[in-house]
């Protein structure tokens, strides 16, 4: 594992839903999710607004909401994702297909600035199960329902490999990545 000198120190979570669960409707399942985050030994110290965002994917689905958190832990970033994992399930995360509709999503953006490589496994060979753990997130600087919200959290923010300012990865975004996204009023 690498630390990358870019690093801010933060652990940085991203939710996203777009299924009601037994909570209710997404943004009470996100609300919901945070509250027992403290169970799992994560304390949230800091949060971005809720945002409502189409959805990125192959199949028609209904808007997400998504936001992003900071949290302090102490375990290292393999336990947190299969935290992440069991939090997931208890919110009745059902994996169907891969960017499929979901009740709760919760992914591992940054853990202080540590580089793990994704390991290839990404296709085929592990399905639609969760993903091993890759850091940063490889998926995040494309997209805009993840940069937004994590801009207003950490806007000083850079990505841990390429050392790119949060700013600059939201303008690089196409403009279309940005049509109908909406930041919820907390
Ligand atoms: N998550 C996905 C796929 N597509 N689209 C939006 N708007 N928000 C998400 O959180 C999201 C998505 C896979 O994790
Ligand atoms: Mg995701
Ligand atoms: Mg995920």
């Amino acid at each position: 594992m690498k630390q990358s000198a870019a690093t801010t120190g933060r652990v940085l979570v991203a939710l996203g839903g777009n299924l009601a669960s037994s909570s209710g409707e997404p943004h009470r399942t996100i609300e919901a999710a945070l509250r027992i985050f403290p169970a799992f030994g994560l304390r949230v110290s800091r949060r971005a607004p809720l945002y409502r965002t189409p959805p990125v994917s192959k199949y028609i689905q209904d808007n997400y909401v998504n936001t992003v958190v900071e949290i302090e832990v102490a375990v290292p970033p393999a336990s947190l994702l299969a935290v992440l994992h069991r939090i997931e399930d208890l919110f009745g995360r059902v994996r169907r297909d891969r960017w499929g509709a979901r009740t709760l999503d919760l992914d591992l953006l940054d853990y202080r600035g540590v580089i793990v490589p994704a390991s290839g496994l990404r296709g085929p060979e592990v399905g639609i199960g969760p993903l091993p753990l890759a850091l940063p997130h490889p998926g995040m600087t494309e997209r805009a329902f993840v940069l937004l919200p994590l801009r207003d959290l950490a806007p000083g923010w850079h990505h841990p490999v390429t050392g790119e300012p949060i700013d600059q990865l939201i303008r690089r975004l196409p403009a279309a990545a940005l049509g109908g996204i909406v930041r919820l009023v907390d």
